[in-house]
């Protein structure tokens, strides 16, 4: 175990993508290289990347970390795919690494995709895990590519320190308001494949939304005003500007007070989320389980309420 965290810690790829595989299968082994791991962590800039399916977020994000690379040679920069959508979508995972190609070779780049296993909260346990891991081995950058798909943008905004919202002309100019759910969470709106009709229309709608957010959000006094940024991620357009403001972001964060709080909302929720996984499971132990099967019965017969069952239990 000391030797795995060792390597880690020196950078030995097969080793991270070990731990990060134990992490991900909740194994203790790698709880105990996790805890030590730990006090190196704290460090990495958390950008979370979300939007509708096929709006261009791999592909951004391919091209983003390019841009990255090219300003600063150095930086180490790790991508987490999450594919929420499906347990079966080998699919994807195998698209994310055809658009992210060209930075998959880069000695200082690592990719890893997820697949969604059972319940939503489990994924979002898994992803802080994984990040925290590559926080830890050094990754100066992490980014977090996820589908906006309600619950997980929500969960996004609480595990990074910069949120990313991706759109996309085409998928309806008439932006529903329930897209404002999603619009809030966005420290950066990206309006990607500037290059296809209909930009403008999407652009207008997306600044009127956003103005209407902050007319009603007026007393909250927040000073970052989310700016709207054209790119052509098959192209890398807007590429440069969009790496800059991420930079202006993290320089806002950490002048403004805002990195320590967002880091303590982020340690609050995994803590949070990992005591009630342990009190159920403590609870699933504790229950004796012809007992638990009668009271099943008993409910399924319609003699008592889910609610009684609980309380019985
Ligand atoms: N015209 C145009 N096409 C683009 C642009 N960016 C991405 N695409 C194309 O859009 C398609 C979807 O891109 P992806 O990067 O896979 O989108 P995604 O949001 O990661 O998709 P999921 O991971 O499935 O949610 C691909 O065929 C891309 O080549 C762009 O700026 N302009
Ligand atoms: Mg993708």
């Amino acid at each position: 175990m000391q030797a795995l965290e060792q390597a880690v810690l020196e950078g030995n790829r097969r080793a991270l993508a070990r731990l990060i595989t134990l992490v991900e299968n909740e194994d203790t082994e790698g709880r105990a290289v996790l805890d030590v791991l730990f006090p190196h962590s704290g460090k990495a800039h958390l950008v979370g990347v979300t939007g509708a399916s096929g709006a261009g977020k791999s592909t951004l994000v391919n091209s983003l970390v390019k841009e990255v690379l090219t300003r600063n040679p150095e930086k180490k920069v790790a991508v987490i795919a999450v594919d929420p959508t499906s347990p079966f979508s080998g699919g994807a995972v195998l698209g994310d690494r055809i658009r992210m190609r060209e930075i998959a070779e880069a000695p200082q780049v690592f990719i890893r995709s997820m697949a969604s296993r059972g319940a939503l909260g489990g994924l979002a346990r898994a992803t802080q895990g994984v990040a925290l891991v590559l926080d830890a081995a050094g990754f100066d950058l992490i980014l977090i590519e996820t589908v906006g798909a309600g619950q997980s943008e929500v969960e996004i905004a609480s595990l990074a320190h910069s949120v990313l919202v991706v759109e996309a002309p085409g998928l309806g100019d008439d932006i529903q308001a329930a897209k404002a759910g999603i619009l809030e969470i966005a420290d950066i709106l990206v309006l990607n494949k500037a290059d296809r009709a209909g930009v403008e229309a999407t652009e207008m709608a997306l600044h009127t939304m956003l103005s209407l957010g902050y007319a009603m959000a007026e007393d909250d006094e927040k000073q970052w005003a989310p700016p709207i940024l054209k790119t052509v991620a098959t192209e890398g357009e807007g590429c440069m500007r969009l790496a800059g403001m991420l930079e202006e972001h993290a320089i806002y964060l950490h002048q403004s007070g805002e990195w320590e709080q967002r880091d303590e909302k982020r340690m609050q929720h995994l803590v949070q989320a990992l005591f009630e996984q342990q009190r159920s499971r403590d609870w699933q132990q504790m229950l004796e389980k012809a007992k638990t099967r009668e009271i099943l019965r008993q409910v399924t017969r319609r003699e008592l309420s889910p609610y009684r069952a609980v309380e019985r239990l």
